[in-house]
């Protein structure tokens, strides 16, 4: 059986409930077969052990279940956000070169050409409600046409796509072991058990509400209500029946929002978990004297699943990312060297342990230079060790704005914006926003005699770019400050319109 399938599954219970999906309750038994069906046709489509499966789809229960079949399988699953224009696809399908693409079947006009020129051959269709061309290979595969498939702890489970400072996205290569381990330690850590009903509101595109929240609650055999997406509403009048939420820093802003989000409605929740991006003490302090629970919040990647978390048990001090997951070691270095520092001293976050991945897809030089001659791995991040032992990000030594628990990087949104006619040059920077803690914003110079709107900016991008990255704001200015060195300097940008979007 291949290993992380194996290693989640170990100790569930065939006849407990694993999905709540609208009225649909599909037990451990059932997700057993109809993991093996999706195999069957994934089998039948030609997929073999070490090939990629890439799909942007709607979340959908068969979407979960598309990833486990295949990991069943022995493929390589690579999920991809649903804001993705073709235009950024087109990169991804052609760089990993999957046999298999899966997509909306609302898209499947416009993607097909894009996929056929990125030379992947075979195009399938799945949508929010099951239905697809998938759905009809599934029905069509034979009953036995899949037996388990070994794969070892060090074999690719998934390819998710994330850039560096270059802002062209590379391929992180996770591993079985990866994320078998990192889902075998959260559950340890945060108590997870049969009798969890998780909340699950997260996209099942990027590692928060794929692995963490899923294979955490997966290796322990609970259940969880699957929505299709955040919905504050929704969440609340499904809160009374849940244990444990995983979410990003808006998800928790968003529900401090509400009036109906109070302590009588939390009162069976045991586990409120919080990552992907900053929650500021402000929202941390806010949430406990609304509800008397303290959000547990915790640190980590796409190339490094989770690193660190606040204690169950223990303070889950606010502005702080807390302790490492037991196996993984974190260090603080200087950057330029990788020498540790002392405690209290900012530097950049390293790791290593059984969570970091095996390096960037088909780029060996770009792993090089992520990781140091002793193994570990430079995240970016920029922070300091407290007097207890606990881990405060400080900053980034990487150019990323995170919007909303999505990353956004300047680089890749500045080229497109400096190619705009008119424009001279741009800055994109990341501004407080009460919403999506930063607000991704342009700013640019134009060339003399030109004039360019904040709606040209952004109808120019729109098309080429996920919505989600296209700038909220555009502001206009003669010259960009630059330092003696010629460096634009974005701390200055930030500092004058850190108030823009304050009303
Ligand atoms: C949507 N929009 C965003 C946005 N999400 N804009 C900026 N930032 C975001 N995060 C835009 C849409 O493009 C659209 O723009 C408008 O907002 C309304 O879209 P929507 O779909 O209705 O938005 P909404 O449902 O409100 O989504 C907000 C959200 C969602 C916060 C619920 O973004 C979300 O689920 N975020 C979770 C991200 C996540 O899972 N991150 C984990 C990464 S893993 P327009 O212009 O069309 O109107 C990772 C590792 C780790 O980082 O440690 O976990
Ligand atoms: P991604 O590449 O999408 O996996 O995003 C990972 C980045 O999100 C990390 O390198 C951090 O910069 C950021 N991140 C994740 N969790 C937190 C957190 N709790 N606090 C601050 N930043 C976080």
């Amino acid at each position: 059986m291949a290993e992380l399938f194996r290693r989640l599954t170990a100790d569930v219970r065939d006849d407990a409930p694993f999905i709540l999906a609208g009225d649909r309750r599909i037990t451990y038994r059932e997700m057993y077969a109809l993991t093996a069906e999706i195999a069957a046709a994934l089998v039948a489509l030609g997929v073999k052990p070490g090939d990629r499966v890439a799909v942007q789809i709607e979340k959908s229960v068969e979407g979960l279940l598309l990833y486990l079949a295949t990991i069943r399988v022995g493929g390589v699953f690579l999920p991809l956000n649903t804001a993705y224009t073709g235009a950024e696809l087109e990169y991804f399908l052609q760089d990993a070169e999957p046999v298999l693409f899966v997509c909306d079947p609302a898209r499947s006009d416009a993607l097909a050409p894009i996929a056929e020129k990125a030379g992947v051959t075979q195009l399938e269709t799945l949508g929010a409600d099951g239905n697809g061309s998938l759905a009809d290979e599934i029905a069509a595969a034979p009953v036995d046409g899949f037996r388990e498939v070994a794969r070892d702890p060090d074999d690719l489970a998934a390819i998710l796509y994330t850039s560096g400072t270059t802002g062209r996205s590379k391929g992180a290569m996770i591993t079985h072991e990866n994320l078998a381990s990192n889902a075998e330690a959260l559950a340890e850590i945060w108590r997870f058990t049969a009798s969890d009903v998780l909340l699950h509101a997260l996209p099942i595109f990027h590692v928060h509400g794929l692995f963490t929240a899923t294979n955490t609650l997966l290796k322990a055999g609970g259940s969880m209500i699957f929505l299709p997406k955040f919905d504050v509403d929704e969440v609340i009048r499904r809160m009374p029946e849940a244990t444990a939420m995983m979410g990003v820093p808006t998800f928790y802003s968003r529900l401090l929002g509400s009036d109906a989000f109070t302590r009588e409605l939390t009162s069976g929740m045991r586990l409120f978990v919080s990552g992907s991006a900053p929650l500021s003490p402000e929202t941390h302090k806010a949430f406990s004297a609304r509800t008397g629970q303290a959000i547990l919040e915790r640190y980590g990647m796409t190339e490094t699943s989770m690193i660190t978390s606040n204690p169950y048990d223990g303070p889950r001090k606010p502005g702080t990312v807390g302790l490492p997951l037991p196996d993984v070691s974190v260090r603080i270095a200087d950057p330029e060297t990788g020498t540790p520092i002392e405690d209290g001293e900012v530097g950049v976050i390293e790791v290593k342990g059984p969570n970091v991945f095996k390096g960037y897809w088909k780029k060996p030089e770009k792993t090089a230079e992520e990781f140091r001659v002793d193994g570990f791995f430079i995240t970016g991040d920029l922070g300091y060790v407290d007097p207890d032992g606990y881990i405060c990000i400080a900053g980034r030594a990487k150019d990323l704005v995170i919007s909303g628990g999505f990353n956004v990087y300047p680089a890749e949104v500045e080229a497109l914006i400096d190619a705009l006619p008119g424009v001279k040059e741009s800055a994109v920077i990341g501004l407080p926003h009460a919403d999506f803690g930063e607000g991704v914003t342009a700013v640019i110079a134009v060339k003399p005699g030109t004039s360019v709107s904040e709606d040209d900016v952004r109808a120019g991008l729109s098309g080429s770019l996920a919505a989600f990255k296209i700038p909220k704001r555009v502001v206009t200015v003669d010259e960009l400050p630059r330092n003696t060195m010629g460096k634009i300097q974005k701390a200055a940008l930030r500092e004058i319109y850190k108030d823009l979007y304050a009303s």
